[in-house]
């Protein structure tokens, strides 16, 4: 009997620790959305605190807790413009270490300090620039897509203890996007919580290109895988991840 009390407990413990970091995660994202929207200069700190405070201090295992929340170097990764012939280059661009393998949409990278430019935008976009073919998980037409080294949505194969630099650019004409890391693969629902359990990287939700301006948004962070498994990489747009806007990544 109080076995069963304390258990039922714990339960609801965990429950309203993951509802609160959803219910965190959404106010980020809606302000950070606003944000965007309105041009709105104090977004530096609220970016800061979402890319390098709380969910870098959680992913490295930091034992900081809040505290980068406060600390704030956030200005420094803050999304910078990129030209979107730059950025188009990097489609079919690969890094010497990186090997990518279009027969089985597989990237592999045999160095363990990896830049990974990670371009996010509909299928159509990806497949004129690439002349790829999404995977059948991201088959839908009107959905949206990761080009990674010249493929679309590929399996990324890493050395355990990689540090991996990401370069990610929104080259969408319409559509926000983003890219995190998650131990929870799919499916995934309209509002990707489940990922929200694994998570190893967070970054905001940046706006799409200004093909009139010619530039694109860009991120940059920084992942150290330090364990086997698989991963997942997905956009947490909602809806994105549904409809198959993610990929694989195999540490081994
Ligand atoms: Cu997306």
């Amino acid at each position: 009997m109080s076995k069963t009390a304390k258990r039922n407990y714990s339960v609801i413990n965990i429950t309203s620790l993951l509802l609160m970091l959803i219910v965190l995660l959404l106010v980020v994202i809606i302000i950070l959305l606003a944000g965007y929207i309105s041009g709105f200069s104090m977004m530096n700190g609220i970016a800061g605190m979402m890319g390098a405070g709380m969910f870098s201090n959680m992913m490295n295992g930091g034992s900081g807790g809040y505290a980068g929340m406060m600390g704030g170097t956030g200005s420094s990764i803050l999304s910078s413009r990129i030209n979107i012939s730059t950025a188009e280059s990097y489609a079919n661009k690969s890094p010497s270490y990186a090997y990518a393998y279009p027969s089985n949409n597989t990237v592999l990278f045999t160095s363990n300090n990896i830049t990974l430019v990670v371009l996010a935008m509909g299928v159509q976009r990806a497949i004129n620039l690439t002349h790829e073919q999404p995977p059948a998980s991201d088959s839908n037409s009107a959905g949206n897509t990761f080009v990674i080294d010249g493929l679309i949505n590929p399996t990324l194969i890493i050395t355990k203890g990689a540090i991996v630099h990401i370069e990610f650019i929104n080259l969408d004409s319409s559509e926000y996007h983003n890219v995190i890391m998650t131990a929870t693969g799919p499916p995934y629902q309209y509002m990707p919580m489940s990922a929200m359990n694994g998570i190893v990287s967070m970054m905001p939700i940046i706006q799409p290109a200004n093909y009139s301006g010619g530039t694109a948004s860009e991120y940059n962070y920084t992942v150290v895988f330090d364990n086997f498994g698989t991963y997942w990489y997905i956009c947490m747009y909602p809806g994105h991840a549904q409809m198959g806007m993610y990929g694989k990544i195999v540490v081994e």
